[in-house]
């Protein structure tokens, strides 16, 4: 084995060493891994994605007015730019830019987004938005959008989606703005479900995380030996996503390992519900102005569009 091949990852190893055992949900989007978040958004429980994109539709054209004089489109985790098609149907942006950690996936979608929009200069960046961001250096610094829909800010800790607020402000130059989705509190009925769905597709999701970390680290994780298991924690107002050790068993990898319990989890992911006082709060804190808030009948789901 050549001695680059598990190199690197250090997080993951570390991670995975600490007492309540973690890794990064970024893991989570192998090439399967993004194939069975698709899945998981076309499932009768996952509410975010079609509350979100009925939404964009419902207040397309309010958006379009709020949003006009924006012609530098960025969206961060643009997987397969399914979302942003209607907001650059509404708003004709000269220039787009999408950027994931999953890289094939990206060039694809923005390689269809270019064909489907004429004149559109559409780039992909492959990069790990969680951490510092080089865009393109030609690209204009006037009008910028970020559009981080998905409600993904809330897989980060508080203190962390606040740094990531702040590096997305960072991002604008004059006439700058922020359109991000967040994910609202609910009755539990409605959360838990939406993440562990009857189909087992959200479980399959939860556990393809080993076999990518197996091929990052070398581990020999083994996908049977594991159990979904999602719940909302209340008093951190997040669902959590974890993997429980079906029976007491060992983990190696190349320089290291360590037991589990029977019934010990590794932490793969947190989804932070915020209130929409809260979350304008931090929008706040990180140097943003709230201008406008469009919202679902039953308030599950905003998207906020801030000023820089
Ligand atoms: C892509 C982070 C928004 O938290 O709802 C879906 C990921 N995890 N089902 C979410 C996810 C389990 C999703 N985000």
């Amino acid at each position: 084995m050549p001695p680059a091949l598990h190199a690197g990852h250090n997080d993951l190893r570390q991670g995975l060493l600490e007492p309540q055992a973690r890794i990064s949900p970024k893991y989570l989007y192998d090439a399967r891994g993004c194939e069975l978040f698709e899945q998981i958004t076309q499932l009768p429980e996952y509410y975010p994605t079609r509350t979100e994109a009925a939404i964009l539709a419902d207040a397309g054209p309010a958006m379009a007015q709020a949003l006009r004089g924006h012609e530098v489109l960025i969206e961060l985790g643009a997987g397969n730019c399914e979302k942003v098609r209607a907001l650059c149907r509404s708003l004709w942006p000269r220039h787009f830019v999408g950027v994931d950690i999953a890289g094939d996936f990206l060039y694809q979608a923005v390689r269809r987004l270019a064909e489907e929009f004429p004149g559109l200069d559409a780039r992909a960046v492959h990069a790990d938005i969680t951490k510092p961001l080089q865009l393109p250096p030609d690209l204009p610094q006037a009008g910028r959008l970020v559009f981080y829909p998905g409600s993904s800010i809330g897989n980060f800790d508080p203190a962390d989606a606040l740094a990531m607020l702040r590096r997305m402000h960072g991002l604008l130059g004059p006439d700058g703005g922020l359109l991000i989705g967040i994910d609202l509190p609910k009755p539990l009925h409605w959360l838990e479900p939406a993440y562990d769905d009857a189909q087992g597709v959200t479980a399959r999701f939860n556990l393809n995380v080993l076999s990518h970390v197996n091929t990052l680290i070398g581990s020999d994780f083994d996908e049977d030996d594991w159990a979904h298991h999602a719940f909302f924690n209340t008093r951190h107002s997040r669902i959590e996503m974890h993997l429980r050790a079906r029976q007491p068993l060992a983990v190696a990898w190349p320089g290291g390992g360590r037991r589990f319990a029977e019934g010990e989890t590794i932490h793969t992911e947190n989804s932070y519900k915020y209130p929409l006082p809260h979350f304008q709060d931090m929008l706040a804190q990180a140097g943003f102005s709230t201008s406008k808030v469009w919202t679902d009948e039953r308030q599950w789901f905003a998207m906020v569009y801030a000023h820089a």
